[in-house]
């Protein structure tokens, strides 16, 4: 098939889940068009069948607000005339949908030209339902050819907020388990915790959603009872409070900012336990990263993480805001190595049993051919 792909291209779960998607399917034997505003992080250069076709967003004195919109569906609609693309599959619903839509519109005199929302997370649970963005929000969805959620509670969270009656199918985020492995050694950890200390790792876009703060008094109980250094992977509004914070409790010496990486696959092998003290996540795809290298997850039991972590088995789930409670798993995993051994194969267990992208990536073939065929 030719796909043409559109997501937001930075540093977030959606475009991540989006840029390992279009390789995967490329590798498959797909031709894979990135319609988007900058060259995905994650996609690097020079892949076979991966194309990539740039939005340019032009600004005017005239425009307090470039339309990004309309600038992405004039593309879209270009690049599926010369590139004879079967559909367009747009990931985060706010407007990459609407712009597919428009796509499709100006096609229409043309050919048929069906596009598929996939639906991540804060496009619904707090872009999507905002005020200004609800209707158009609802109407993209209805208007969609296909569209598929990345999980259970996601899925039911859009029917509870949009009342929308279309089906929405549930694809999981997947991981690649060939990339993403244990690493017994831990090479690289003493680079950062040279007297042995274990590691512990949180990755995230550094918004309120994730209650980076936790992290730093999760670290700051931890310590009171065993060494342990914090990898902060990642950028985004609240990395300055959080660093003020590690001042004020005193443990700046045993946290390393390490702001945005394109490889994680690289430093998450290196850490005991990931930190994941979110308000809310409909997957958390980091969570599934850490466990198929090993790494056991500390997190909340919130959205989609309990479909993803099983409490007690390959991780903890705790309540949101429960500092103690989260410090106090994360202490048991440092101090107790038959409980940490143990989690630690299950996890990586459960994520290439369930989530490995062999098993997902022809879920979203099969949907493909479902919608090209009009049969949804
Ligand atoms: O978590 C974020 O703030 C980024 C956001 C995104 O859309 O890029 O992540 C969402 O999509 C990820 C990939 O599907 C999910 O793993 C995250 O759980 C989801 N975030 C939330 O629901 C808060």
């Amino acid at each position: 098939m030719n796909i043409g792909i559109t997501c937001y291209p930075t540093y977030g779960g959606s475009g991540i889940v989006a840029t390992e998607l279009g390789m995967e399917l490329a590798a498959r034997g797909h031709q894979v068009h990135f319609i988007t505003y900058s060259n995905p992080i994650r996609l690097d250069p020079g892949i076979p069948r991966i194309h990539y076709h740039e939005v340019e967003v032009s600004t005017y004195p005239l425009f307090q607000y470039p339309p990004y919109c309309l600038a992405l569906a004039s593309r879209m609609a270009e690049v599926a005339e010369s590139y004879e693309l079967d559909l367009l599959h747009v990931h985060y619903a706010v407007p990459h949908s609407i712009s597919a839509m428009l796509a499709q519109q100006m096609m229409a005199a043309k050919r048929r030209l069906p596009f598929i929302t996939t639906l991540h997370g804060t496009d619904i649970t707090l872009v999507g339902s905002d005020a200004s963005y609800f209707p158009i929000t609802k109407f993209s969805i209805e208007r969609s050819d296909g569209v598929t959620a990345i999980s259970e509670y996601l899925r039911r969270r859009t029917v509870e907020v949009f009342d929308v009656s279309n089906e929405i199918r549930v694809i999981p985020n997947f991981v690649n388990c060939e990339l993403y492995q244990p690493d017994n050694a831990r090479k690289g950890a003493s680079d950062y915790a040279p007297n042995g200390e274990k590691l512990l790792i949180h990755l995230s876009n550094f918004r309120p959603v994730k209650r980076v703060a936790d992290c730093i008094h999760i670290l700051h109980e931890v310590r009171k009872n065993t060494p342990a250094h914090l990898l902060m992977v990642g950028d985004g509004p609240d990395r300055g409070a959080a660093e003020h914070l590690a001042h004020q409790l005193k443990v700046e010496r045993h946290i390393t900012f390490m702001g945005k990486q394109n490889h994680v696959e690289r430093i998450l092998p290196m850490a005991h336990v990931l930190l994941l003290p979110s308000e809310n996540e409909s997957f958390g795809l980091v969570a599934l990263e850490g466990m198929a290298c090993g790494v056991v997850p500390v997190t909340t039991r919130v959205g989609g993480l309990p479909g993803v972590v099983t409490d007690g088995e390959d991780g903890f789930l705790e309540a949101v805001g429960d500092v103690p409670a989260q410090a106090a798993r994360v202490t048991s995993l440092l101090t107790d190595d038959n409980l940490h051994y143990r989690m630690s194969k299950a996890g990586r267990w459960n994520a290439a049993e369930r989530y490995c992208s062999d098993k997902i990536i022809p879920m979203y073939e099969r949907y493909y051919a479902d919608v090209l065929a009009g049969s949804r």
